[in-house]
């Protein structure tokens, strides 16, 4: 009897304590519901946009054009040529065109004539963006295996980002957006010390030509809304990162742009990543000394920590240059002018 006794006491024990853990796993599963509730992205309107006009055939023509004129650096007879035909490509769009001349010092004591070229569509409305990238090309391939000190065409570096914004301005002169449109082609962005030197490397030698303008732009006292960088916009397998120094001064610009990219189809190469790159562009001057906030949009690869591998190469020529990150890119730089109000 004892034993029957112990026994129903033990199924009773049994019974309540497997109860328990039953209550318990449904609470596990109420507290995982409610988490999951929680956790829900926030809707935010995801409206696609209509893809703007913009020809890839004629961006790779003008890249193709600046690169047919050969290394393009201060002062040589190249860079003379190719700013006559930057200059007058602009104004064929309509654009009131003007080349700013500057004298400066390279790092290593060269004095050169810089040749910041202008266009102005627009110019009595007030609300307006500022478009630029720089057009010079490096006089040497500090990061090739051979030919080290010889110059590099700078399809990609240089090139890209002018042959996508004259593309941008022949559209606007067929579309006829109401607000303000600046562009201007820097010069002197590459003429920079090469970091394989002892002495201490420094950021200002780099970007002479935007340095040279916002120290002195071409109108006294000109704003613009918000300004855009293309720098390196031509390569292979496009990464265009959320730079630092475009985070630092203007998130927002960043994320108007990136919103765009995104509602064109274009998140997989507008990534949502921050990145830290060492160094400088021309936005930082932007930035800094012209006060218009600016974001760069510039081929980082998180890989490998650093540019394409032809930066500042002899690799830097046309057999890089790809049709369809033009088109991503210069499509994104359209519809944000179009979404502007
Ligand atoms: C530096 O790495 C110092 N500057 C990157 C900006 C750059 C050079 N863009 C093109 N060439
Ligand atoms: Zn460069």
């Amino acid at each position: 009897m004892a034993q029957i006794g112990l026994w129903r006491i033990n199924l009773f024990l049994l019974l309540i304590l497997s109860f328990f853990i039953f209550s318990c796993e449904d609470d596990k599963k109420k507290e995982k519901q409610q988490t999951t509730e929680t956790e829900k992205p926030v809707k935010t309107t995801f409206i696609p946009l209509e893809k703007p006009d913009f020809s890839e055939d004629s961006a790779y023509l003008y890249v193709q054009q600046q690169v047919d004129f050969g290394p393009r650096f201060p002062n040589n007879e190249a860079h003379g040529k190719c700013a006559i035909f930057l200059k007058n490509k602009l104004a064929s769009f309509g654009f009131s065109t003007q080349i700013q001349e500057g004298k400066a010092t390279t790092f290593n004591n060269k004095n050169i004539t810089i040749k910041n070229i202008i266009g102005t569509y627009n110019p009595t409305a007030t609300k307006r963006i500022l478009l630029f990238a720089h057009w010079d090309t490096r006089p040497f391939a500090d990061h090739d295996d051979k030919d080290r000190t010889k110059p590099i065409l700078g399809a990609n570096d240089g090139a890209s980002g002018v042959g996508i914004l004259l593309e941008v301005a022949r559209q606007i002169n067929i579309t006829q957006p109401e607000i303000g449109i600046d562009i201007i082609f820097f010069d002197a962005e590459d003429y920079g010390q090469p970091s394989s030197l002892m002495s201490p490397s420094s950021a200002e030698t780099w970007c002479l030509g935007s340095q040279y303008w916002a120290r002195n732009p071409h109108i006294p006292g000109y704003k613009a809304d918000f300004g855009i960088l293309l720098d390196m916009v031509g390569g292979p397998n496009p990464q265009f990162t959320k730079e630092s120094i475009s985070m630092r001064y203007a998130p927002n610009i960043v994320r108007k742009v990136w919103d765009v990219a995104k509602r064109l189809g274009h998140q997989h190469v507008f990534v949502d990543k921050e990145t830290y790159f060492v160094g400088t562009d021309d936005h930082q001057y932007v930035n800094e000394i012209a006060n218009i906030p600016s974001i760069d949009i510039i081929h980082f690869e998180e890989s490998t920590g650093s540019f394409h591998q032809s930066w500042h190469t002899h690799d830097d020529n046309m057999d890089i240059i790809n049709k369809s990150t033009l088109k991503i890119v210069g499509e994104t730089v359209l519809g944000v002018i179009y979404n502007e109000k």
